[in-house]
């Protein structure tokens, strides 16, 4: 990465978690309707993975995807809108934090479904050849919905037929309380491309610059007709699975270890280090996002809840994703 793209990703790291951290305040004050799944501790595998892409590039997400989200460009008012059950959240304040999409940034949708849209994305990516658009679709996804068939199914079919998809495997190490060593054998989950006779590759997650690397590489192989990659991102989410969940099935040693390679920091050193960015700058950075957020936060506040005499409309959607 140049010091302006890694820049950008810092900044764009920072307004994931401080959003968060909003959403986390906002819903200790009973704000936020339904629940939530936060991703910090992950950032740097949405941005690392968006600043690879071209602005026309589609990603689709899953229950953990505030952060795809944004990374994509979405407006932070409108998310928070959207999670406090608004009229003026992405989808009238019906869908809640799992289901948001905004087409015209090319985000296809999170959902609650584990692996729900990992054949989406593959259909997605094969209108996209048929359209002959050069556009490349990600699926984001954790490692627990490597164990649904509808993975499997959708990888199969995205290298059979060699559409332009990247699989992005999140593999935070566990899916809800159930650790990765006890659902399955592989070592990585980049192991399983070879099953489908694409390439696999294991990144560390936590560090922005690597998954940019991964995806560029994933993308340009994409673009170029030669089908998928599957790119496993190991990472960790410092909080619950939700927010109900008290995290008792983790130790704290390995929290710690996490916390210690935290990509914030990561990124933050990297910029010092190359000279890209000083101390006020990432300062700066940190004032901005904060005053973003909080108009943010405003904006969702001071929302109109929906009309309940609207409440069946948008029930059935219109898809076009030329
Ligand atoms: C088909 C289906 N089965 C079970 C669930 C319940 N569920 C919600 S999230 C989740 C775990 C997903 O784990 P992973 O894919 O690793 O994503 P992470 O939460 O770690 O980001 C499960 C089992 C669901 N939402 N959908
Ligand atoms: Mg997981």
């Amino acid at each position: 990465m140049t010091g302006e793209m890694l820049l950008r990703s810092y900044r764009t790291m920072v307004l994931i978690r401080r959003f968060e951290e909003a959403v986390a305040d906002c819903f200790a004050e009973g704000l936020v309707v339904g629940t939530a799944h936060f991703c910090i501790g992950q950032e740097a595998s949405a941005t690392g993975t968006v600043e690879a892409l071209r602005p026309d590039d589609m990603v689709t997400s899953n229950h953990r995807g505030h952060g795809h989200f944004l990374a994509k460009g979405a407006d932070p008012g409108r998310l928070m809108a959207e999670l406090f059950g608004r009229e003026t959240g992405y989808a009238r304040g019906r869908g809640g934090s799992q289901h948001v999409a905004d087409f015209s940034i090319g985000f296809l949708g999170s959902h609650g479904i584990t692996a729900g849209m990992i054949p989406v994305a593959t259909g997605a990516a094969l209108s996209q050849k048929l359209l002959g658009t050069g556009r490349v679709v990600v699926a984001f996804f954790g490692d627990g919905a490597t164990g649904q068939g509808a993975f499997h199914e959708a990888v199969n079919i995205g290298s059979a037929w060699d559409l332009p998809i990247i699989y992005l495997c999140e593999n935070n190490l566990y899916a809800m309380s159930t650790s990765v060593d006890q659902s399955f054998r592989v070592t990585s989950v980049a192991d399983r491309a070879c099953a489908y006779g694409i390439p696999g590759v294991s990144v560390d997650g936590n560090d922005v610059e690597a998954v940019h690397e991964a995806v560029t590489e994933a993308a340009e192989r994409a673009r170029g007709g030669a089908g998928p990659t599957l790119i496993e991102a190991r990472t960790y989410r410092y909080c619950g699975h939700s927010k109900s969940d008290e995290c008792l099935y983790r130790t704290d040693e390995e929290e710690a270890c996490w916390l210690e390679r935290d990509p914030l920091i990561i990124a933050s050193e990297r910029l010092i280090g190359r000279g890209a960015a000083d101390w006020a700058a990432l300062d700066t950075i940190e004032t901005e996002v904060a005053d973003e957020v909080a108009e943010a936060v405003r904006f969702a506040r001071e929302s109109a809840e929906p009309d309940p005499a609207t409440v069946t409309e948008g029930v059935f959607a219109e898809f076009d994703v030329t």
